[in-house]
């Protein structure tokens, strides 16, 4: 790409008067289309990474950066009088639920980074992740019209266009590609549906509840539409370059996926072969094998992916036929393989009328892989257990990580200028950044970081203010949870322990508490009721504290609205404390964990998913681990677990659980909450989630925190430690482990 001309034509924009989205299309449209006339499409060999989610956020200050330019346009622009933080207003795409679709992204950029040919493939929504804004401390869902700015990094290929055919529709499914800038320029390829009415509303919104059989229908197109897609002109691609010698297929291209999300693109790939090329059944799946490799991203069973036999025969019958075809062959091969009958059921796809996606993806493909450690271990000792015992050689680990350009060197220009100087050379080798270690021992380098935190936690209070009229309390260790609401995280026992604080402060025991601010950002699905409720409580107690003016200057408790990747990007810059604290066994990874530690925040949690290996390499005494390990967890949950033992020698804990019986209850989420923990509810047991199990060290983890924390100077040192041992959270490091031990591609530039 050419700087020089990308630079002298930004400079040539006429600026005055301009309307800031018209500057920020037109800036931007001159930066893609260089970077898209620089994308290589034809590399020999690439992997394909398909996503039924893709969070990608703002492109803009990170296509600028990574085309080497954001200071030079900052200044351009700083001429003509426009300050290039003004763009902060616009769009921020959010075609992406969570950790999922984030880390496709942070994938995306880290393969462009390494210069390795990796594709992304996906849905363009119309509408993104729901915006969402507390009113009267509920929950309201707004449609997130992301392209109404303008979508200047994408580009239409209406020549490229195909048709994917269900029983009752035809819709056309027509790419959208946004450049990935990097080393090498690669592209995400979002399929957009178009045709009659029906057929648009297959792209028209992200996550479509599917608690109706209508919502089933809808996301089971969503799924099979963008699979089929890919698969199709992949297939297309190889028989135009390559022949029919379909053997050769996986010479040429590996198949991520992303979940179970785009399993179905395993049955597109056989019913092609099989049906339109007549390559035998058995040939096919073997060809598959070598294709597709499988990523799993959650354990718990409500998420595990089982579509109705029915509705797959009504609207995709060809691919209804092959996935019980492939059932048969999968019962015959396992039989043939020794396992028993309770073994082949546990790994059957076709099981009672549904089809089991995970089922199908863990018999086909050709490596499986969980996204942390102690995640990997789990799904080879209890969600896969049987496939793990004949195909051991499929299973391996690949931990998680997240790209240092968005979430170090673009959101936080402080502590990245603070590393140039006491890490040089950290921005092109990121394992340089342990030489921040050497700044441990000098009270001036520390003193800096210091400095830095406290001006980034200033720039967070300012954005915080504008966005909910609240500053945060000055001088105030900051502690964030942000994430999705789900009740596996945990959000209501860290509701329970701010309470607890709230308890002692007011009895005057803690005379020496720092001033704490506990964040939170969180969505919660529509429909999640039980969610809703933990938001609407935060809520609560966030007021009943703000109100009560013998703590509010000690303790401060604020839920952002629309946490979303911009947000995330002020948070993690600004905070003292990540709270990570799921119930160990049931978090597969993290990710967020991972940024705030490469920006300096010690982790608050448990012995789950990444945060044990955090801790592995920052060491345990710099972070605050506490409450029941996974085997402990097994072992009440086998043995039998009653909260109310734990209740029971716990006064506070038991005050911060009655609140849900004091505050007022409109819409009886608090009754609903309480039940449930007390005396469960549908399938759960009480407390599911052991909530009181771990409550008691949580608050004293708290406490300890807040202790430490009077030794800024000391605290400071566990901080950088974390950063220093960051290297290994960058999904640089995840990407070379997947092109190397998966893909077998190489650097491509
Ligand atoms: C999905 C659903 C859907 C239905 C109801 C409950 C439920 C609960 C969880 C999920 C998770 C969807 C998959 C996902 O986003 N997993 C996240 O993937 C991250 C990237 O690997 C990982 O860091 C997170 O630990 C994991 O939760």
């Amino acid at each position: 790409m050419n700087k020089r001309q990308i630079l002298q034509k930004i400079n040539a924009l006429d600026t005055e008067g301009k309307d800031v989205i018209v500057l920020y299309n037109e800036i931007s449209e001159i930066v893609a289309e260089a970077a898209y006339k620089d994308a290589k499409t034809c590399p020999s060999r690439r992997a394909c990474y398909f996503s039924i989610e893709f969070l990608i956020g703002r492109s803009f200050y990170n296509n600028l950066m990574e085309a080497g330019i954001l200071s030079e346009v900052k200044e351009i622009l700083a001429k003509k009088g426009v300050d290039i933080s003004e763009f902060e207003q616009i769009e921020d795409a959010a075609l992406g639920n969570g950790g999922l679709g984030r880390l496709a992204a942070c994938f995306l950029d880290s393969a462009a980074a390494e210069g390795l040919p990796l594709y992304g493939y996906g849905i363009r929504y119309k509408y993104g992740l729901f915006r969402q804004a507390i009113e009267n401390g509920y929950q309201v869902e707004y449609p997130d019209d992301w392209q109404r700015f303008g979508d200047p990094w994408s580009f239409r290929r209406e020549d490229q266009a195909r048709t994917i055919e269900f029983a009752d529709m035809k819709v056309r499914a027509v790419p959208y590609d946004m450049p990935v800038l990097g080393k090498r320029t690669n592209f995400l390829r979002l399929y957009q549906a178009e045709g009659g009415e029906e057929a648009q509303k297959i792209s028209e919104y992200l996550y479509p509840a599917d608690d109706t059989k209508e919502g089933k229908l809808l996301r089971i197109r969503q799924e099979y539409f963008f699979s089929a897609a890919a698969v199709g002109e992949l297939i297309d691609q190889f028989v135009a370059k390559h022949g029919k010698r379909f053997a050769f297929f996986p010479r040429y291209y590996s198949i991520q996926l992303n979940d179970t999300h785009p399993v179905f693109a395993i049955a597109e790939f056989l019913r092609i072969l099989t049906v339109s090329y007549k390559v035998p059944f058995q040939k096919a799946v073997a060809i598959a094998q070598k294709t597709f490799h499988y990523t799993n991203h959650t354990i718990l069973p409500e998420a595990l992916e089982c579509w109705p036999e029915k509705y797959i025969k009504k609207i995709l019958p060809q691919i209804c036929a092959v996935l019980k075809r492939l059932d048969r062959f999968a019962r015959r091969t396992l039989f043939a393989r020794g396992c028993g009958d309770g073994e082949v059921e546990s790994m059957a796809i076709r099981s009672g009328q549904n089809f089991r996606m995970a089922n199908v993806a863990v018999f086909v493909c050709g490596r499986i892989n969980g996204v942390a450690k102690i995640h990997s271990e789990i799904i080879k000792k209890e969600l896969f257990q049987t496939a793990a015992k004949y195909f051991p050689e499929r299973f391996c680990n690949k931990t998680n990580g997240v790209t240092q350009r968005r979430w170090l060197m673009l959101n936080n220009p402080a502590l990245s200028a603070l590393l140039d100087s006491c890490a040089a050379g950290w921005r092109e080798k990121f394992d340089k950044i342990s030489d921040l270690r050497k700044i441990e021992d000098d009270p001036f380098a520390i003193e800096k970081f210091i400095r830095v935190k406290e001006e980034n936690k200033r720039a967070l209070s300012d954005y915080i203010f504008q966005k909910e009229g609240v500053r945060l309390l000055p001088g105030a260790i900051v502690y964030a949870q942000v994430k999705r609401l789900h009740e596996y995280k945990r959000q209501l026992m860290t509701a329970f322990a701010i309470s607890e604080l709230y308890f002692k402060l007011k009895r005057g025991e803690c005379p020496d508490f720092a001033p704490s601010v506990f964040l939170f950002g969180a969505k919660s699905a529509p429909s999640y009721f039980r969610a809703k409720g933990i938001i609407k409580f935060i809520n609560a107690i966030a007021a009943m504290i703000a109100a009560d003016e013998t703590v509010n200057q000690k303790l401060q408790v604020i839920f952002v609205q629309n946490y979303n990747v911009s947000y995330a990007e002020k948070i993690v810059a600004g905070s003292d404390v990540s709270l990570q604290v799921s119930t160990a066994g049931l978090e597969a990874s993290g990710t967020g964990n991972m940024k705030f530690m490469m920006n300096g925040a010690v982790t608050c949690g448990t012995m789950d998913g990444a945060n044990i290996e955090i801790v592995e390499h920052a060491g345990r005494e710099n972070n605050y681990i506490f409450g029941a390990e996974v085997e402990e967890i097994d072992s009440l949950r086998e043995n039998g677990y009653d909260p109310a033992e734990y209740l029971a020698h716990d006064e506070d804990a038991r005050r911060a659980l009655d609140l849900l019986r004091t505050f007022p209850d409109e819409k009886g989420y608090y009754t609903e909450l309480y039940a449930f923990l007390t005396i469960g509810a549908s399938w759960h047991k009480p407390d599911h989630y052991f909530i009181f199990r771990d409550l008691g060290e949580y608050v004293a983890a708290l406490i300890k925190i807040n202790a430490d924390y009077k030794d800024r100077a000391d605290f400071a040192k566990k901080q950088i430690e974390n950063i220093a041992s960051s290297a290994y959270f960058s999904s640089d490091r995840t990407i070379r482990e997947y092109a190397a031990d998966i893909w077998r591609i190489k650097d491509e530039k």
